[in-house]
């Protein structure tokens, strides 16, 4: 057969190679070495050889990560050496009896070092190489034997089809955990709740759901990832004599390992690397429910031994739970600035994530037929980080005799105005507008917020008074209040000097900025990047008022919905009114300096603050950066033209470098702020 010189065997096999090389540097390593749209040219390059000659195919092509499914399911496997379990400790004092009850046990009285590992939150299993090929992947199952889930494992791109040796072991028993990061799994979420599928409850039951599927295609498009975290057995290979250094070859033969596992001395090395961990624990990608310590040196490890079915030799430090049980005692319904109704379970008093949870939010109606939550369920709650407490799963099992259904309110609970649902939204609105107290108190929390107009000592509480004595009816009322001394005064906590400072600062927030004055005005879906756009766009506030949504959505990032929100807000007589008060109470901002958006410096140019800067916070260079006209985002990719890189900057940094993406430091950015007068 004829061939050209690229479409040869040998160029095949090189291809592979390059292939598994960028995945490791991609998946493994996270430091990317070629843009996505290269690997991909690469990939089809590849296809298209593999289609002319499919007797060529290798088993660790790239191509060939997703088969067909396993005819007769997953069938049961004993392991060749059993998969133990960890002992658990909950405190500092349980580590400390650890690290005694070993120093005892090996005659010892020399500091031990210990192996810290975060402890994973996914499933465990185990990858069985023969002369460097994988031949099978196992789940833990009963820790004697599991399911062959081979099929599924190979569409794991952190699990190396073939080891990055020339001389691998005879045979090789990884064992690792199979995880969901969680970006991937609430985006995984957010697709199946678009298309009216089940969601998952928590990372960990889209990872092992993701592989029980059957079919090898579905788990491929699942995002996981595989990560080592010992050697089960080998054959033909001396392996190193301490676990850390093991772990460290598993690396460089292509597994993935955790860039956060360290070597420590002692108990108190231990505890530190607790502080450390707990620390971080919100910020990571992915979930981790503790600490793994392990007895690094090996020889010790087999000295020690293991009792019933879990090691001497390693103990896991668990953190305080994320999820806990409780009984929701009522469900209320709150109004927000918007109008939009929300159902609020009331629920017996729980310690979660660190905290005691008494209210958790339902989101809306569809939340509630979807979690299928009556009033005095048991619900299981999850808290994580500062992230607002989530009912994740209804018990249906121990649903009480006396449980009732969730009756959505036919009016206001707040103002007894009819409600409304559009169709196609969750949301059920009040249509009561200022008319009702609860919408207004939100509204005027949110226009005198600190990125509205910002003004200093009017708390939520004193609004709440304000209203309730019907002191404020409209944001423009607040501007009057240095003709209500008395009756502030009259106020609780409210003295001479807090009467002066609040209206000194009401004073001072009449001069104010165009973005601002119209993201105070809470019109729906305009948040501050719209306002900013907007105002960029628009000369003027008049002209942006007569806009028809034609013209609105010639603006960047403004689409129809909004469009249409924004023209309807400036149509209602009762909004132009508002607006006319406030310029009449001497609101008042600086015209913008460019006029046309067109003429901003940075028009057109994508953005991406990370890192630490130490003169601005990220926050001030992103504002900054879009009163040039940038769009800022969050993501390093292709698009983005320059990328500001504090301390500290990671795989953002890595990503652009990547990707050929400019990179400018602190001092960069404050030049570029200076030369278009920005500062
Ligand atoms: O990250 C984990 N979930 C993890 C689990 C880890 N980093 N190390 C582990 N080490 C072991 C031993 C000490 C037995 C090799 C483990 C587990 N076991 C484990 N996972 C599930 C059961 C046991």
């Amino acid at each position: 057969m004829s061939q050209q010189s690229d479409f040869s065997r040998e160029h095949m096999l090189a291809l592979i190679e390059k292939l598994n090389d960028y995945s490791y540097a991609y998946h493994v390593k996270d430091d990317p070495v070629v843009p996505d749209a290269v690997y991909d040219r690469e990939y089809r390059a590849l296809q298209a050889i593999e289609a002319a000659h499919p007797d060529w195919i290798e088993v660790d092509s790239p191509t060939q990560r997703v088969g067909e499914k396993p005819d007769n399911g997953f069938a049961n496997v004993t392991h060749t050496v059993p998969m133990l379990s960890l002992d658990n400790a909950f405190d500092d004092e349980s580590l400390n009896d650890f690290d005694q009850r070993i120093k005892k046990l090996l005659g010892k009285e020399d500091t031990i070092t210990y192996c810290c590992e975060p402890k994973l939150d996914g499933l465990a299993i185990s990858l069985r190489y023969e002369k460097g090929s994988l031949v099978r992947g196992v789940t833990r199952g009963d820790g004697l034997s599991g399911e062959d889930i081979t099929s599924n494992i190979k569409t794991i791109h952190t699990v190396p089809m073939k080891l990055r040796t020339v001389s691998p072991p005879d045979v090789l028993e990884v064992r690792g955990e199979i995880y969901m990061p969680k970006e991937g799994f609430e985006k995984l979420n957010r697709q199946a709740a678009e298309q009216g599928e089940k969601t998952f409850v928590n990372p960990r039951n889209a990872a092992a759901g993701s592989l029980r599927q059957l079919d090898p295609k579905i788990t491929a498009a699942r995002p996981l990832v595989m990560c080592a975290y010992s050697i089960g057995y080998v054959e033909g290979w001396q392996q190193p004599s301490s676990h850390y250094e093991g772990l460290l070859q598993l690396n460089e033969w292509g597994f993935r390992t955790n860039d956060l596992m360290q070597k420590v001395e002692g108990a108190e090395g231990c505890i530190d690397y607790y502080e450390m961990l707990s620390n971080k624990r919100e910020a990571l990608s992915y979930d981790i429910d503790g600490i793994v310590y392990k007895v690094d040196t090996i020889a010790l490890q087999n000295q020690l031994g293991f009792i019933a079915r879990a090691p001497r030799w390693a103990i896991a430090r668990k953190f305080p739970a994320q999820e806990e049980m409780t009984q929701v005692l009522e469900i209320d319904f709150q109004v927000g600035r918007t109008g939009a109704i929300t159902p609020v379970a009331r629920l017996e008093p729980v310690f979660v994530g660190g905290v005691t949870v008494s209210n958790a939010t339902l989101h809306n109606k569809d939340e509630i037929a979807r979690l299928g939550v009556q009033v005095k369920d048991f619900v299981v709650i999850r808290r994580a980080g500062d992230v607002i407490p989530q009912v994740v799963q209804v018990i249906k099992d121990k649903r009480p005799d006396n449980a009732t259904p969730v009756v959505f309110p036919a009016v206001c609970p707040v103002c007894g105005s009819d409600v409304e649902q559009v169709e196609g939204e969750a949301v059920v609105r009040c249509t009561g507008g200022l008319v009702c107290g609860a919408q207004l108190k939100e509204s005027l929390k949110h226009f005198v917020s600190r990125k509205a107009m910002d003004i200093d000592g009017l708390g939520d509480k004193l609004i709440e008074q304000l209203v309730d004595q019907s002191l404020v009816k409209t944001p423009v009322d607040i501007f009057c209040l240095s003709e209500k001394r008395d009756e502030l005064l009259a106020m609780e906590r409210m003295g001479q000097k807090s009467v002066d400072n609040l209206l000194a600062s009401i004073e001072a927030a009449k001069q104010t900025q165009f973005n601002r004055f119209l993201y105070a005005l809470g019109i729906r879906e305009v948040g501050e990047a719209t306002a900013r756009a907007l105002t960029n766009y628009f000369k003027d506030l008049d002209s942006l008022m007569a806009a028809d949504t034609e013209t609105l959505v010639e603006v960047e990032d403004v689409g129809p919905i909004v469009a249409q929100h924004v023209h309807i807000f400036f149509e209602q007589a009762a909004n132009r009114a508002t607006i006319a008060g406030l310029l009449d109470a001497g609101v008042v901002w600086q015209k913008q300096k460019s006029l046309d958006a067109d003429a901003l410096p940075l028009n057109g140019k994508t953005y991406v603050v990370t890192g630490t800067l130490s003169q601005f916070s990220r926050d001030q260079v992103k504002d900054k950066l879009q009163s040039l006209g940038a769009k800022v985002s969050g993501s390093v990719s292709a698009k983005t033209d320059c990328l500001v890189a504090g301390e500290k900057a990671g795989s953002k940094l890595a990503k652009a470098q990547a990707l050929n993406v400019a990179v400018i430091d602190e001092a960069g950015v404050i030049a570029l702020f200076e030369e278009h007068g920005a500062n």
